[in-house]
């Protein structure tokens, strides 16, 4: 029966089908009487209201008077941006109209680095959407905006219960004139592991569709294995930014190995493999303001390529960086909106743009528009006071431990879950000593995580330095350190140091080609059908495939709750994560038009089965569910 109404349905036949349709299609599995949508929604909001979220159990709720963030009014039609001159000309012509002109051009990175490093990469689609006709209409003079990729992949399907690619497509369409960037981590793809070629290249392909800026890089900063992405990007006619990641001090003579000529032939490299723009991304903020006068300098004259700065304002002194980067000439740089702006997030967009009004370097942005929509986002983040990391201040910390602002907050979260919360300094030494025994490598992730789970592993287990280099001493290293030592990351400017590639790897030789290289492509035919039967036989898309892809067991767990709670995504973020009071009234737009009108009239006792009745009006139908009460 299933497969009849599937063939007759106008939808199939006009071979637009996919899993999204089949989901939103519910009529076709009424012969299964298997629960609707609406149903499904229910049952989640009844779930959490009962129960709470896992994820925001005994942490701070949000404030009483939480403000409901609503979107500002949009002035007038979208005006031609940049993506208009990359659809009509290709990225070199962009490339070449970022050196022709004068303007600091600005990318806003609310939607990616901004929430990855203030709130544990936790902003949902809606909060996003919501406000992106709002950027195509007001701001339409941003460079790009950074909405995707970094760790926003895996959080939206692990942690958010919601479909990476949807908030993609749904933010391509809100914001036409805009061109959309991503963070992509070279073979790293959006996770943590070097995958084979043909997964990134698919991946590649796939993303292209609504991305138009794609920042590569590699966690060693190895040329060599960014080669697959980068092509890959050309391939697809979007701009591919071959980034170099800054680590180090190149105004300190200690710290030679970074030094000023290690960075502009690692800019020539990337121009020689097809970089439109050259990307510098110090995602630690530790490119201080007179090193970056003479950076940015030597890159433009040296490399010749349209260079876009990339900073974290975790010492305080990222708009002074900007600042000086402008004066020395850099094209573009990243700020995230002034209420996600500060600490270990991007500098502040606003005050950037005002410190540059009336000089020559002008971005050109309105300033009441950026102030609208910063408050649109204080509201928004009100709502996620449950992930706010409580980090107080600024730090130059930060010049010691050199951690990334997205792995900062995380690594503090890890310390206080193993009972480290009052050694945290420690743990920021031995970050610091266990990057000098690996080499001293370039940190972003995935090299950062690796960094970080042996000096986790060192302070709880009380060993030094000189233990784990001591030959005599026992060390059970974590999986990640010696999947590192192995080469599965590829290898670090003058490779991994001989003593500890040794004792990780008790005497197995490391590999130290392109891990790619060693790697069998999947055949993504047989993976598909593979899935689909898994999926008792849902059709699976390009970018269900691609999920997969990069997180199997994640991307499968989504779908089973998917087929349990439906698109919770449509959600308002407060009943998401705090489910509904008695007398409370939302409404959740499940598809463009289709709004489920959801009234939680009253909660039941529990039940001698451990059930308790959830008493709603579903548009205007009173509705029964019940859930177990699992507290
Ligand atoms: C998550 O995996 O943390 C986010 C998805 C929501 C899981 C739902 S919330 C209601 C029910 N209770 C749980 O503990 N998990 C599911
Ligand atoms: C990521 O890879 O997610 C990063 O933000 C690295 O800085
Ligand atoms: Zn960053």
């Amino acid at each position: 029966a299933f497969v009849e109404n599937l063939l007759k349905h106008p939808t199939f036949l006009s071979n637009e089908y996919t899993t999204k349709f089949i989901d939103e299609t519910p009529d076709l599995f009424d012969f299964k009487r298997r629960r609707d949508r609406g149903t499904k929604v229910l049952t989640y909001i009844a779930d959490i209201t009962v129960n709470g979220h896992p994820e925001t159990k005994d942490r701070p709720l949000p404030a009483a008077d939480l403000k409901i963030p609503r979107s500002p009014e949009r002035r007038a039609e979208p005006m031609m941006g940049t993506r208009n001159l990359l659809e009509q000309k290709g990225p070199q012509a962009v490339a070449d109209w970022m050196k022709a002109q004068r303007q600091l051009l600005i990318t806003d990175t609310t939607m990616r680095d901004g929430h990855q490093s203030l709130l544990a990469t936790r902003m949902r689609s809606i909060d996003m959407v919501r406000v992106a006709p709002t950027y195509a209409s007001n701001l339409p003079q941003l460079f790009s905006v950074e909405c995707w990729g970094g760790a926003t992949f895996d959080v939206a399907y692990r942690f958010l219960q919601e479909c990476p690619w949807q908030r993609l497509r749904d933010l391509r369409e809100a914001m036409p004139n805009l061109m959309t960037q991503m963070l992509l981590r070279g073979s790293n793809g959006v996770g943590y592991t070097n995958y084979p070629d043909n997964v990134v290249q698919a991946f590649v392909k796939e993303a292209a569709k609504n991305i138009d800026v794609f920042r590569v890089f590699d966690s060693l900063n190895w040329v060599e294995n960014m080669r697959v992405a980068m092509d890959a990007v050309i391939e697809q006619n979007k701009i591919c930014e071959g980034t170099v990641c800054y680590t180090g001090d190149i105004l300190n003579p200690e710290r030679s190995k970074y030094d000023l000529k290690y960075y502009v032939a690692m800019g020539k490299e990337l121009r020689d493999a097809g970089a439109h723009v050259l990307g510098l991304k110090d995602m630690a903020g530790l490119l201080k303001p007179a090193a970056a006068r003479v950076l940015i300098k030597a890159l433009k004259e040296e490399v010749g390529l349209p260079i876009h700065f990339h900073t974290h304002d975790t010492a305080g002194i990222a708009s002074a960086t900007i600042l000086a980067a402008a004066e020395a000439g850099v094209d573009a740089v990243d700020c995230a909106m002034d209420s996600f702006s500060g600490n270990t997030s991007q500098a502040t967009l606003g005050s950037v743009v005002e410190a540059l009004r009336n000089t020559d370097r002008d971005p050109g942005l309105d300033i009441k528009a950026i102030r609208e929509i910063s408050d649109y986002f204080e509201a928004v983040r009100g709502q996620y006071a449950a992930f706010e990391s409580g980090l107080q201040a600024p730090a130059s910390e930060v010049y010691l431990h050199e951690m990334p602002g997205g792995q900062f907050t995380n690594l503090k979260a890890q310390a206080r879950s193993l009972g480290l919360e009052e050694r945290w300094h420690e743990v920021a030494q031995m970050y610091a000593d266990v990057n000098q025994m690996f080499g001293d490598i370039v940190k972003v992730t995935p090299s950062s995580k690796v960094v970080g789970d042996m000096a986790l592993m060192m302070v709880s287990q009380g060993l030094s330095r000189d233990d784990v280099e001591n030959p005599g001493t026992d060390v059970a290293f974590p999986d990640s350190v010696i999947d590192m030592m192995r080469g599965n990351l590829g290898q670090p400017p003058g490779g991994f140091p001989d003593a500890i590639v040794g004792k990780a790897l008790k005497g197995e030789a490391p590999n130290t080609e392109r891990p790619g290289k060693h790697l069998e492509p999947v055949d993504l035919d047989a993976l598909r059908a593979q899935i689909s039967k898994e999926l008792e036989g849902k059709v699976v898309d390009d970018e269900d495939l691609n999920g997969y892809l990069m997180y199997p067991k994640v991307f499968m767990d989504y779908m089973g709750r998917h087929r349990t709670y439906g698109p919770v995504r449509a959600l308002p973020t407060k009943t998401f994560f705090y489910g509904m009071e008695p007398g409370e009234e939302i409404t959740a737009e499940i598809d463009p038009g289709k709004t489920l009108e959801i009234r939680l009239q009253a909660l039941g006792e529990t039940d001698e089965n451990g059930e308790v009745k959830v008493f709603f009006e579903l548009n205007g139908q009173p509705r029964v569910i019940r859930v177990p009460n699992r507290l």
